[in-house]
């Protein structure tokens, strides 16, 4: 029998839930969490003690601390990422899959025993705000006390979510074990039918932190295209333009491709007044309104950031909400006791440990901090943080962007024709891969809606409801394809993005209204150079022609590969996307 401390809660499917768990794992201790900030401080001390976390310089980083994780586990791995249905065709091409019962067998036998002589936490938390009818609860248990610290930063945790469950039945089941960081023992496995997430051998990111992509995005799709609403990777941002009125925003981009940035952007001194909300960074759960419209909560309650790149020039906002209170994963350590990564403020330093903990300097030839290191901090530390955040109806969505990094072709904004239009330009989404999961970098992959590696569902069907979602949102958001990476044949970025960005949100919110300049093109309408332009825009005028130009040869050499991707969907692509990929290639043909 493990020994067991905190409180144990009255929910009788949490404790069955719980006791079974512990049977099969068999910890020495089982600690029921409370989310409050006694034990926040005892688990830190748990943490520095056995060496998950290390206590960072507290004169200038108060609350800060540095996780070094395993070399072997640095980003989300997707090959070793499950979905487990009884029909395969169910999980769709853009899933791995595994028969249920094979896969509970398969890990079965891993997680047995594998919390021996360790302690085991329980962890209940609420996704979205308190008191929503569209928040959901979910039960994590880990043997991480770092995954412990990083939730209670991540989800509102503790009591606040078993008040929102009550006596139901009705919570996600997440069981986590690092086990022995195997990678040919890893598994990450969601069993949407049972509401249960089984992740084994892995103690990073969106493989151990099950709130995030495995519950918000691959279970939390599966269960809104049954209850009809969406879960998206997507940020929310509230712009506030100089007479005060706010429009909110939604944008679907792949892993490190810049949604943290936009979603707490600084406005550019040139466009006085303006002001931005940040309502969220990464995901966003799209209810219909009463009134038509799509209204969006961000179930997460803090960022898990891409550190590299991060500085004041880019990024002032993300630089002043991580001095504190702020966990650190695989940067590089400073003689001092601070923090440094690629695109930090501070020169290159001296005497500094990179993210394995090496002697590092800058002949080394390797990043000192990983490429996908990371921070984890509250929502509520972001100096344009949104009080909106809390509000249980969540914000009405003028426009949703679909962004991508794509170095030729895609044009830096253009506006689809309609919602049908718009979700063909969603599907057809594809970026260059980054380091935020392993394997190559730099490949261009599709990678439809951003969701790719999070749709838990087949992603036929998934395209099938967000057409159907027309018929009850009778007022939607425009959408938007942007592309804040072109580069010139040096390589370099041809729109100065970050800040800048806010002028395509000025024009993406005008032409929501009805209004902006904007040209007709096969591909939708594309903004004249001058709505982007008025004051300080500091690039040439043939930069930004060419940023806004549509290559008519190279997007009819792209028709192929994307009837060939939709192909691989056989009867579950809806007529509907077949119908704009036709209506895309007649238009380029006239
Ligand atoms: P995930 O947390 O993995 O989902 O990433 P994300 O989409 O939130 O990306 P994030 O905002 O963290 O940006 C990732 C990288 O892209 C960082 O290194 C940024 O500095 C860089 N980046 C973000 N916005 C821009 C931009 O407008 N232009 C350029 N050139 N780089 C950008
Ligand atoms: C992403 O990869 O899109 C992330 C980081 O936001 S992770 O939590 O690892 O999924
Ligand atoms: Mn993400």
């Amino acid at each position: 029998m493990s020994n067991i401390t905190g409180t144990v809660p009255s929910n009788t499917f949490v404790q069955k839930w719980v006791k079974d768990v512990t049977a099969m794992c068999q910890p020495d201790e089982v600690v029921w969490c409370d989310g409050s900030e006694a034990e926040r401080e005892r688990l830190t001390r748990v943490a520095v003690q056995c060496g998950d976390l290390i206590t960072l310089n507290q004169e200038k980083l108060p609350g800060c601390y540095l996780h070094r994780s395993a070399l072997n586990d640095v980003a989300r791995t997707e090959n070793l990422t499950f979905v487990c249905t009884e029909q395969k065709e169910d999980a769709g091409p853009n899933n791995n899959w595994m028969a249920p019962a094979e896969s509970y067998d398969r890990l079965s036998k891993i997680f047995s025993g594998s919390m021996r002589g360790r302690t085991l936490y329980v962890i209940p938390f609420l996704m979205g705000p308190l008191g929503s009818p569209f928040s959901k609860v979910g039960i994590q248990v880990t043997d991480s006390v770092y995954v412990v610290l990083n939730m209670r930063i991540m989800t509102r945790m503790g009591k606040t979510a078993l008040d929102h469950l009550g006596g139901s039945d009705d919570f996600t089941r997440c069981l986590h074990s690092k086990a022995d960081l195997d990678m040919d023992r890893r598994f990450i496995c969601h069993y949407p039918q049972d509401n249960t997430i089984w992740s084994v051998g892995s103690g990073y990111g969106g493989n151990a932190l099950l709130a995030k992509k495995c519950l918000a995005l691959r279970i939390a799709s599966k269960l809104g295209q049954k209850e009809g609403w969406l879960a998206e990777h997507m940020l929310i941002v509230g712009v506030e333009s100089p007479d005060g009125e706010i429009n909110y925003v939604c944008g679907a981009f792949p892993s490190a491709c810049g949604k943290t940035n936009l979603a707490m952007l600084v406005p550019p001194a040139s466009m006085k007044g303006w002001k931005i909300h940040t309502i969220g960074d990464d995901i966003s759960w799209l209810h219909v309104g009463p009134d038509g419209r799509l209204w969006a909560i961000n179930p997460e309650a803090g960022f898990f950031g891409v550190a590299p790149g991060t500085g004041s020039k880019t990024n002032s906002n993300a630089m002043a909400m991580v001095n504190r209170d702020t966990i650190f994963t695989n940067v590089a350590l400073r003689s001092d006791g601070t923090v440094w990564w690629e695109g930090h403020d501070d020169p290159v330093p001296a005497g500094a440990q990179d993210w394995r903990g090496k002697p590092w300097d800058a002949k080394s030839g390797h990043p000192a901090a990983h490429p996908n290191s990371r921070f984890t901090v509250s929502v509520k530390q972001c100096p344009t943080y949104s009080p909106e955040w809390e509000k249980p109806e969540g914000v009405p969505i003028s426009a949703i962007l679909f962004g991508a990094r794509r170095q030729k072709l895609v044009p830096l904004v253009y506006q689809s024709f309609n919602w049908q239009h718009g979700t063909f330009l969603g599907a057809t989404l594809a970026s260059e891969t980054t380091a935020a999961a392993t394997g190559a970098v730099g490949v261009v992959r599709r990678d439809p809606m951003a969701m790719l590696p999070f749709c838990g569902y087949n992603m036929g069907d998934y395209w099938g409801h967000w057409l159907s979602l027309a018929k009850r949102a009778t007022n939607p958001p425009k959408i938007f394809r942007v592309n804040w990476f072109q580069r010139n044949e040096q390589g370099k970025f041809l729109w100065p993005g970050f800040g800048e960005n806010l002028r395509v949100l000025r024009w993406v919110i005008e032409r929501s209204k009805g209004g902006g300049q904007a040209e007709e093109t096969a591909i939708g309408y594309v903004p004249k150079p001058s709505s982007l332009n008025g004051g300080e825009l500091n690039i040439s005028k043939a930069d930004l022609n060419r940023l806004v130009a549509v290559d008519r040869e190279g997007w009819k050499n792209n028709l192929k590969g994307q009837g060939e991707y939709f192909d691989k969907f056989g009867d579950h692509l809806p007529a509907g996307i077949r119908e704009e990929h036709q209506a895309l290639a007649d238009r380029l043909k006239a």
